[in-house]
């Protein structure tokens, strides 16, 4: 069986030089910047280009989209790198080369929704409102992160920017994005909620059963399986024998898509059709976003399981560089820009390590804080000895 990959009619696309350095600072003026406070911004919102970029069929909310996708890339580089120096410790996990999806979906969420990400969806956390300074207290183990210095790894959200904590047990955010998009419905203000999970997480009891809770409920749900052909070291034709992911959505009586998740164009326009139905009292979609897990499993496992040649493959489709190299054919990326984003990127996420680094451990006294509803009756100890 030749991999699914290789009938990709799609075109490659190589990085291109851009001219000229740009100098490091802030991000350029065409750049969409996130809110100065963190919260949650209007879900499409433009600087400006709009009626250019739709002509050229790319979303109005094109500066948000590639300003996401970079921010996330160059956390991720960072953290890379310092977990290599011995920065950070435990493991780290990473979506580079996945932040189409996230990115294209997220940012089709408002104040009053809620997404439920996976643990290579750092983009959708950003899209939310969630800064580098957050991201990086979470991995120093910093007292003022999000989990409270209780973790330092992908397992953290934040309720204040409405993201479900991420759940270690694959998809166990499922059956919560069921139950939380039920509480949407039942408050009937049009709210919605979006849950990601991987390919692997599919093969679950948990998954079926949430995707057929969610049909018969018909909550505003949008589902995304983020299909990047591995779990793990397992192969998608060691996982499943449905030719795609999204087949399984009418045998649950729901719509299913199979969209190019390294298209964040085609990501966007996609979910935004599926967050619309689910708005309007449609009920729940089903999308399938296929696109390649670009690093090992994490960042311990150099995944010499997989074929260079399908990586090779992927790289040439790298999600910034796609999307980058249609915004210059359509005029709206002056040459080198995706460049200079990522110099200012550099200097957001320097600047953010820098305040978490500075930033205090979480007092031991406050141990046993979060772990009781109320406060544990003083240890009965008895000295070991005498
Ligand atoms: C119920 C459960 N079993 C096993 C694991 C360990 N585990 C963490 S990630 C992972 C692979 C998941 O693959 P996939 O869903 O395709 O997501 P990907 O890592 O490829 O993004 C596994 C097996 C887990 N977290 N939860
Ligand atoms: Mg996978």
């Amino acid at each position: 069986m030749s991999p699914r990959w290789l009938g990709s009619s799609r075109p490659s696309v190589r990085w291109r030089v851009p001219e000229g350095p740009a100098p490091l600072g802030s991000r350029p003026s065409w750049a969409w910047t996130p809110p100065a406070d963190g919260a949650d911004s209007s879900p499409n919102g433009s600087a400006g280009h709009a009626p250019a970029a739709e002509a050229a069929g790319i979303p109005a909310s094109w500066e948000r989209l590639l300003s996401l996708m970079v921010l996330s890339r160059a956390i991720e580089d960072k953290l890379n790198n310092l977990f290599l120096q011995g920065r950070i410790r435990g493991r780290l996990l990473m979506g580079r080369g996945q932040e189409a999806i996230p990115a294209g979906a997220a940012t089709h969420t408002g104040s009053n929704d809620l997404i439920c990400p996976a643990h290579r969806d750092l983009a959708a956390h950003l899209a939310r409102g969630t800064t580098p300074t957050d991201v990086f207290l979470q991995y120093l183990w910093r007292d003022r992160g999000p989990s409270g210095g209780r973790d330092g790894d992908v397992h953290f959200g934040m309720w204040s920017k409405g993201v479900l904590p991420m759940i270690s047990h694959l998809p166990d955010s499922w059956p919560i994005a069921v139950g939380l998009a039920l509480a949407k419905q039942r408050e009937g203000a049009g709210g919605v909620v979006v849950a990601f999970c991987g390919d692997g997480a599919t093969s679950t009891g948990t998954w079926h059963e949430s995707v057929n809770l969610a049909s018969v409920w018909q909550v505003p749900l949008v589902l995304i399986v983020e299909n990047n052909q591995y779990a793990y070291s397992t192969p998608n034709q060691l996982e499943f024998r449905v030719a795609s992911l999204a087949e399984r959505a009418p045998g649950y009586g729901i719509p299913g898509w199979r969209v190019d998740g390294n298209d964040v164009v085609e990501v966007h326009e996609h979910v935004g059709r599926a967050v619309a139905a689910a708005r309007s009292g449609r009920g729940p979609t089903l999308i399938e976003a296929v696109t390649m897990r670009m690093d090992g499993h994490a960042i311990h496992d150099p995944a010499q399981y997989v074929p260079p040649e399908l990586l090779e493959h992927w790289r040439r489709r790298d999600p910034i560089q796609l999307f980058a190299l249609r915004l210059h054919e359509a005029g709206l990326l002056p040459p080198g820009g995706e460049l200079e984003l990522r110099r200012a990127c550099d200097a957001e996420v320097e600047r953010a390590y820098q305040e978490a680094l500075a930033a205090p451990e979480p007092d031991p006294s406050s141990l046993l804080e979060g772990v009781f509803a109320a406060p544990p009756p003083a240890p009965r100890t008895r000295p070991l000895f005498g």
